[in-house]
């Protein structure tokens, strides 16, 4: 399936403060994201049928604006709900296997070496993404990544699809697009957002 990393929103529910996650998801579909993750993780997040019926009905959203649905680590869900994707990370398991399994579906992968990067594509990872860029208060013990780095990872694949996640705002967006990156991944500065709109607009 094609995709587009250019404006790639990440979403749970403990991730929404400000409006329902489903009210913040439609206002970002509206105004442009072009990719979407649910990543149902943390401390109060949904599990068993609150969490398949969420997950069905983000999935329902991005159907209807047309922009590929993608899971965090579950790769049972993914395959249960038909999603368009997974993204893993390097202690995930099952990418191999659901590369098998799903030939046409959507893997990306969070890489912070360039070992992890050149292993990430030769088992058939679709993107990767790099982070934490900058500062995130989004997910706890990261292994903190840089600029540098993601310049790194464009020069050794110069056209390989990669993702910047980590801190990413309306104000330094532009630096990681400089150093290579094809698109940012934002949980907070979109979820926390009072004016979705303009804040996807100016990413
Ligand atoms: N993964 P925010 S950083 C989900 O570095 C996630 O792999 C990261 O949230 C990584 O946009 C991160 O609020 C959180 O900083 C991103």
């Amino acid at each position: 399936m094609s995709f587009n990393l250019d404006k790639y929103f990440i979403m749970g529910t403990i991730n929404c403060h400000e409006k329902a996650p489903l009210v913040i998801l439609e206002e970002a579909l509206k105004a442009g994201v072009t990719m979407f993750q649910l990543r149902e993780k943390g401390k109060g997040c949904l599990e068993g049928a609150a969490y398949l019926q969420f997950a069905k009905d983000c999935q329902k959203l991005c159907r209807q604006y047309k922009v590929p649905f993608i899971v965090n680590d579950d790769v049972e869900l993914a395959l249960a709900l038909d999603a368009d994707g997974i993204h893993v990370g390097q202690d995930d398991v099952g990418m191999v296997a659901f590369r098998k399994k799903c030939p046409e579906k959507i893997i990306g992968v969070s890489v912070h070496t360039l070992t992890e990067l050149n292993e990430a594509i030769s088992n058939g990872a679709d993107y990767v993404g790099i982070g934490p860029i900058f500062t995130t208060k989004s997910k706890v013990d990261v292994i903190q990544s840089s600029l540098q780095f993601l310049k790194a990872a464009r020069k050794e694949h110069f056209k390989f699809p990669i993702v910047a996640i980590g801190g990413i705002t309306t104000k330094n967006s532009h630096l990681v697009r400089q150093a290579g990156a094809n698109g940012v991944a934002v949980i907070s500065e979109i979820a926390d957002s009072k004016a979705i709109f303009q804040t996807v607009k100016h990413l």
